[in-house]
């Protein structure tokens, strides 16, 4: 690993690629960056879907929401049905399947793994829209599944 002091702009007029790489580095995966554009479709009654939107909204995510029902938009992700739950989002090219937290989503676009998206499956309480005190502070244990494209998946964080 080279010095990030060495990146420094100097009088040349271009830097090493090796500059690029410590500059990704420094930034790391989860820092915050901006984030493309998210739409959400959920049913115009469903009350824990607007609190996972509020959520996201309040970190800086911009989300336009269609109050149509989530089931055709699931389908068209391509996202089995053994993984609904209330909500179903897009967001630069995946898929975002119920109460998702942010954390995973940022490091989906970072990681940019193949993939029709994420999802936690249900509506566990304790997940972000689904916890606070009308919940009585209870946190059950879920996990957020990358779903993969031949619509198997794998735990890409739990929570416990
Ligand atoms: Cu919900």
């Amino acid at each position: 690993m080279m010095n990030p002091a060495d990146c420094r702009p100097t009088r040349r007029r271009f830097v090493g690629s090796g500059c690029a790489a410590v500059a990704a580095w420094a930034a790391g995966p989860l820092r915050a960056a901006p984030l493309p554009a998210m739409e959400v479709w959920k049913s115009p009654s469903c009350g824990c879907c607007r609190d996972w939107i509020a959520l996201l909204e309040r970190d800086g995510l911009s989300v336009r929401v269609h109050d149509q029902g989530n089931q055709a938009a699931r389908e068209r992700a391509g996202l089995p049905a053994r993984y609904a739950s209330c909500h179903t989002a897009t967001i630069g090219g995946y898929a975002i399947e119920g109460h998702v937290p942010l954390r995973e989503i940022r490091r989906l676009l970072a990681e940019k793994p193949a993939a029709i998206g994420l999802a936690v499956a249900g509506m566990p309480v304790g997940s972000p829209g689904m916890d606070g005190p009308a919940y009585g502070g209870r946190l059950d244990a879920y996990d957020v599944l990358l779903v993969l494209r031949d619509g198997s998946s794998r735990s890409y964080a739990r929570y416990r």
